[in-house]
């Protein structure tokens, strides 16, 4: 199954849900009214896009048609730009989907380092081998930091990627201070002149005070090392996690200081309709999504792509 396919299935009920509620309550040549804008909002908080994002979208509706006969094909295209439009964000991020790249901030100078934090399990090892294979398949040389100093089995994970991705990884017993991992990683990284160091972490919790503070050592270490490192702080939520792993993610953004957000296991949920809620609560672009456990099954954020997948009946 293709990556798009792959992202459709992922987003099948909210899209259900979606195309279901606007045929059943807008009629075309019918007068629309405040009930019946009322019933849709409702309607799209089930859709797990969120409180905010639809209230958003119901009064782009309201402004425009209100009191007023509908063509539904209207009100569909109103739905799908205001989504685009929250999806888009104010970012200063190239949505380019023949440059994988594209949403990633490189440095002038060798290496970019990118840091990847989340909490326990969202899957940002996985997400590293494949952002890792994004970058060398574009003829960019990379080299992986094991971070993740907590569990041996980490180690081993990313060891394992790393050899079949054939790029160069640094790593410390486990137990090593990580920020140690880090710098001998932009040690190794500024001697190996590779263009991308991508540092793996132990997973935690925002509230976790002693491990958000070793968090920021890590960034203290680098940015000693590397002038301006990290250049990008990737955020891995996990798509099936709920409203209480966006709570747990909006406050881990924050204290992290996250530039951007990789949306791993859209493909577990039914309910991806979720990214727009994640977009709109945490101010910081969703990049790429992950679709899959392969290293293959990752791929840019593209908000338009994704609007279409939501509405493309295909
Ligand atoms: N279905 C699916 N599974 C994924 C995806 N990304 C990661 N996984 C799986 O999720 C599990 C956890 O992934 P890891 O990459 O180890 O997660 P992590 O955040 O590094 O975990 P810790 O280091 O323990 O905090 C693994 O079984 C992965 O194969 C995805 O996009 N889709
Ligand atoms: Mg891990």
């Amino acid at each position: 199954m293709g990556f798009f396919a792959k992202l459709k299935q992922g987003l099948q009920r909210t899209k259900q849900l979606l195309q279901t509620d606007i045929r059943d309550l807008f009629k075309t040549g019918e007068i629309l009214d405040e009930a019946k804008l009322e019933e849709f909002e409702a309607r799209l908080i089930r859709t797990d896009m969120g409180v905010a994002a639809s209230s958003q979208i119901v009064g782009e509706l309201r402004t425009k048609y209100l009191g007023r006969t509908l063509v539904v094909a209207d009100v569909w295209s109103t739905v799908k730009e205001t989504l685009k439009t929250i999806l888009r964000g104010n970012d200063d991020v190239t949505w380019d989907p023949d440059r994988p790249l594209s949403p990633l901030k490189f440095s002038e100078g060798k290496p970019t380092v990118i840091l990847v934090t989340g909490v326990n399990g969202t899957g940002k090892t996985t997400s590293i081998a494949k952002i890792s294979k994004l970058l060398t398949s574009q003829g960019k040389s990379v080299m992986l930091a094991a971070g993740d100093t907590f569990r041996a089995a980490a180690v081993e994970q990313l060891t394992l990627w790393s050899q079949r991705l054939g790029c160069a990884i640094v790593t410390r017993p486990s137990g090593t201070d990580p920020a140690s991992v880090a710098y001998s990683g932009c040690d190794e990284a500024l001697k190996a002149g590779v263009d991308v160091l991508i540092i793996d972490t132990a997973g935690r919790l925002h509230n976790q005070a002693n491990l958000m503070k070793e968090l920021e050592k890590i960034r203290n270490v680098i940015g000693k090392k590397v002038p301006g490192a990290p250049h990008e702080c990737l955020l891995v939520i996990d798509a099936t996690t709920g409203q209480n792993g966006l709570n747990q993610a909006e406050h881990f953004g924050k204290a992290a200081n996250c530039t951007g957000i990789v949306l791993a296991k859209l493909d577990g949920t039914a309910k991806g309709g979720v990214t727009v809620a994640i977009r709109q609560r945490m101010g910081i672009p969703v990049k790429y999504v992950g679709v899959g456990e392969q290293i293959d099954d990752l791929e840019l954020f593209n908000p338009d792509r994704f609007v279409d997948a939501l509405f493309d009946d295909a």
